[in-house]
């Protein structure tokens, strides 16, 4: 297990000096985050990046993300253009050395939440999502907003896409997933590069655009489409756990057993409804997640795959990126390297 921690490179206001003061973290999460999506990375800008997180004493286990464009995940005749860009930024990580990458395929957003910082009772702050406030959500009237939005679209940008969008089915977007796959899983093969998609999150569909990444069946049929190593997980828990009905701990036995997981993201969460939930601290008795369950399955098919705390909350008066402090991230951190210690020494 590479226990790893995300960095937004160097404008992260957690700092890799403050993360190598972490005393078990040997792995860097990144990504060029100034190249526009869709266009390829370059070999040049992905060797800069490596080379500053190495002299920093660590390694690069793993690219999160290279955002899949809209137009691969619509399927329109402007596709094989995008697929084509992201099968060379595979050849150019490979080429780096750097064995994982994570991505998703959730239309328009990724990540929802209705609340980046809902007060728990200690004081701390943590990201949460309500059904009832994300359905009085009308994305195309704009009348309510949601935090992190601003900067993401242009209102008409947004209206544009989400009509486009409105006549794909869920059918659809697996036959857009399927041939995004057949293209990329053969040339992140030759390129020593296994990917890892990550689940939606949260796990259902969001103002009424397709989601298919959320439970059992899907992760099944998903990793049906190409069977190779290349084409695996990134298993996280806080996005699988708010659908009570996905097991973690049975999900996470049966895919690393299968090895296809390549990249495991730790996080708690504790449902609070049917459809809402906010994130915890990550220990087990925080939240609704078996954490310590699920290093017990990965622990048991030696797992060496890249491991990281996700979202942590806000503590101790820490400002900065929303689920991205370095104070709680820490804290798990520390909590999942000691369950490891304590496993390896049973
Ligand atoms: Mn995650």
């Amino acid at each position: 297990m590479k226990l790893s921690f995300r960095w937004y490179g160097p404008d992260d206001p957690v700092s890799l000096l403050h993360i190598r003061q972490v005393p078990v973290i040997r792995g860097i999460v990144s990504a060029l985050y100034h190249i526009p999506v869709g266009e390829t990375w370059p070999l040049k800008g992905i060797l800069t990046l490596k080379a500053r997180i190495e002299e920093s004493g660590f390694e690069w286990t793993a690219i999160e993300s290279i955002p899949v464009h809209e137009d691969i995940k619509l399927g329109n005749t402007q596709r094989d253009h995008w697929i084509d860009k992201y099968c060379d930024s595979i050849r150019n990580m490979g080429k780096a050395g750097i064995p994982v990458l994570c991505y998703n395929f959730m239309p328009v957003f990724d990540w929802t939440r209705s609340t980046l910082d809902m007060k728990l009772p200690d004081g701390s702050t943590c990201l949460a999502y309500d059904h009832d406030t994300i359905s009085r959500v009308d994305i195309k009237k704009g009348t309510f907003s949601l935090p992190g939005w601003a900067t993401a679209y242009e209102k008409d940008a947004l209206n544009r896409l989400m009509d486009a969008y409105s006549e794909l089915t869920e059918e659809d977007l697996w036959q857009n997933l399927g041939y995004f796959l057949k293209r990329v899983i053969p040339v992140a093969e030759e390129s020593g590069v296994r990917m890892g998609i990550h689940p939606d999150d949260p796990p259902w569909s969001i103002f009424g655009l397709p989601r298919i990444i959320c439970r059992e069946a899907d992760l099944d049929r998903f990793l049906n489409i190409v069977n190779s190593p290349s084409n695996s997980l990134t298993l996280c828990t806080g996005s699988l756990g708010p659908d009570e009905q996905n097991d973690m701990v049975r999900m996470t036995d049966k895919y690393a057993g299968k090895n296809r997981i390549v990249f495991a993201h730790i996080r708690n969460i504790k449902r609070t409804g049917p459809f809402s939930f906010h994130e915890t601290a990550h220990p087990t008795a925080c939240g609704d997640v078996n954490i310590i369950g699920v290093l017990k399955m990965y622990h048991k098919h030696n797992f060496t795959g890249v491991l990281r705390p996700d979202h942590g909350r806000m503590i101790w008066n820490e400002t900065g990126k929303p689920g991205y402090g370095l104070y709680d991230r820490s804290l798990g951190a520390m909590y999942i390297a000691g369950i490891w210690e304590g496993l390896n020494r049973d």
